[in-house]
């Protein structure tokens, strides 16, 4: 039988709030992006804990502070790791950044290898898994987030500290042929197996993983089928599963049913006059596939002149690694498509693309969801793509359609229903795209009722539990919620 647990521990990269200097002084709020939104909901008043970077180089007794008072809201304990510049420097920007997220989304021509990235990735590591040791007892079960912390239980292990750890990647695991590259690919995939249980978006990132694994260590074995199987090693086994990541649909949906929401659906339609409205919404980043949307809406405009003065396409971009050279290039890139397209095609009262670069509160993302008659979610390389199934779970009248990339993780559950496209196929997207504004009202239900359903089915709440049922055969209820408990179960 399994030892019990006590408590739940969250470890990634950045503490689950975003702190900013305002005329001198700290303000915070909870961050953004898929992670937090994933996990906030599973720590909150059942006694767990967040362990994570501040994202601040110098931590005051001000900001320590306002961590404390964040933690009481949340209802969950935050630990900090304390990380100077270079240390984020060489392992966030450098090894994170520039080696394994171009690496792990297929892009190895963007990779930077320097093996200043890789030792400082190594010592930040080590930092991380000494304030787990200190914060965390052998009677919790201790949850490694993504590909900033891959060496946790190596380093945990290394110092004789005895821990239930699972670990689980957000990014894709790419295939053997672009992970053979990694120079430290070994290390690396050593330091993955000493998880007890190691989580993939996808069973092809599953099998991805085993066969890169098998290539390096040939003694591991595979042993069983279905989304968890077994790995031999030999002296010691570990687990290795697809958990297809969710949202919390319920809260989703109970945001695009609010009447103030709806209106300001109404008032995005109207303003655009009731034109068809073709939504992206994205982290702006290389993998996202943005400038080859945008050129696949040129090319729908170029197809189909019939179109024009039909349809808006609205691309919502959120800042994301401003700092860095190749995002900054990206903004100019996009920026400068979306005059080129406007400038071949607007005219009198039309203006096809509008683009928002900048945070959007969720009631007004949840609107823009809902006004949006088509979602063009195509990146070129997606661990899994939450805003694919938060476009689901708003469009509350089921007459929408979500055109999806088939390279997004999201493409393995919802392929049945959404209308799969190569996003480096602009003829075909723009195709795609023609096809689905002339799809009638029965057929955007039937698809969009599906996709629904499986969402909602398939929520976060029951990502956790299948996640936490492999790793320690528990339930998320099975940490009890206290009374303050702010949310219910989707
Ligand atoms: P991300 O790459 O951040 O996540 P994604 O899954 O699409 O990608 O999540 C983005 C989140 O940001 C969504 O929750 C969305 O609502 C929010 N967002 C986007 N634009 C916004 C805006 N303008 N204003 C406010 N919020 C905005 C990583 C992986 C993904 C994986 C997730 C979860 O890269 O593949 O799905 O983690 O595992």
């Amino acid at each position: 039988m399994e030892p019990a647990v006590r408590r739940l521990v969250v470890v990634s990269n950045r503490l689950p709030a975003a702190l900013r200097q305002e005329g001198g002084e700290w303000r915070i709020k909870a961050g953004g992006g898929g992670l937090v939104t994933a996990l906030a909901p599973v720590l909150r008043n059942r006694g767990g804990m967040w362990i994570g970077w501040a994202g601040l180089s110098d931590q005051t007794a001000e900001v320590d502070d306002l961590l404390a008072k964040f933690s009481a809201e949340a209802g969950y304990e935050l630990s900090t790791v304390p990380l100077t510049q270079d240390e984020v420097d060489g392992y966030y920007f450098g090894f994170s950044n520039e080696v394994i997220w171009p690496l792990f989304h297929d892009l190895q021509t963007r990779c930077r290898f320097d093996a200043r990235y890789w030792r400082m990735y190594l010592d930040v590591n080590f930092k991380f898994a000494e304030v787990v040791a200190r914060q965390t007892t052998q009677d919790d079960y201790v949850w490694i987030q993504d590909y900033h912390l891959m060496h946790q239980a190596f380093f945990l292990k290394s110092m004789g500290v005895k821990r239930k750890t699972g670990f689980f990647l957000h990014i894709p695991f790419p295939p053997p042929d672009i992970f053979m590259k990694l120079p430290w690919r070994w290390k690396l995939i050593q330091a993955l197996t000493e998880f007890d249980l190691v989580g993939f978006q996808t069973i092809q990132d599953r099998r991805n993983f085993t066969g890169s694994l098998q290539r390096l260590m040939p003694e591991a074995k595979v042993r069983g089928r279905g989304s968890v199987v077994t790995v031999d090693m030999g002296n010691r086994t570990f687990r290795v599963g697809a958990f297809p990541i969710s949202i919390d649909y319920n809260q989703f949906a109970q945001i695009a049913e609010r009447p103030e929401v709806a209106r300001e659906a109404f008032n995005i339609k109207e303003a655009l006059r009731h034109r068809k409205i073709i939504l992206g919404v994205d982290r702006l980043d290389y993998t996202k596939g943005i400038p080859e949307r945008i050129r696949s809406i040129q090319t729908l405009l170029r197809r189909y002149p019939d179109l024009m003065g039909r349809f808006n396409f609205i691309q919502i971009a959120v800042p994301s690694r401003e700092e860095v050279d190749e995002y900054k290039d990206l903004r100019v890139e996009i920026e400068q498509l979306v005059g080129r397209v406007n400038g071949e095609f607007s005219f009198p009262g039309w203006v096809p693309v509008h683009y928002h670069y900048r945070n959007f509160p969720p009631d007004q993302l949840v609107a823009y969801y809902s006004a949006a008659d088509t979602a063009l979610v195509t990146p070129l390389r997606d661990g899994m793509n939450l805003v694919a199934k938060e476009y689901c779970a708003c469009n509350v009248t089921e007459d929408e359609v979500l055109v999806l990339s088939e390279f997004a993780g999201a493409a393995a559950q919802l392929q049945r229903d959404a209308y799969l496209v190569n996003p480096y196929d602009m003829e075909g997207v723009a195709k795609a795209l023609h096809r689905v504004l002339h799809w009638d009202k029965e057929e955007r239900r039937r698809h969009m009722t599906r996709l629904r359903d499986q969402v909602r089915k398939n929520n976060i709440y029951w990502w956790v539990d299948s996640f936490l049922q492999a790793g320690i055969s528990k339930r998320l209820d099975d940490f009890p919620a206290g009374e303050t408990m702010t949310y219910e179960r989707g």
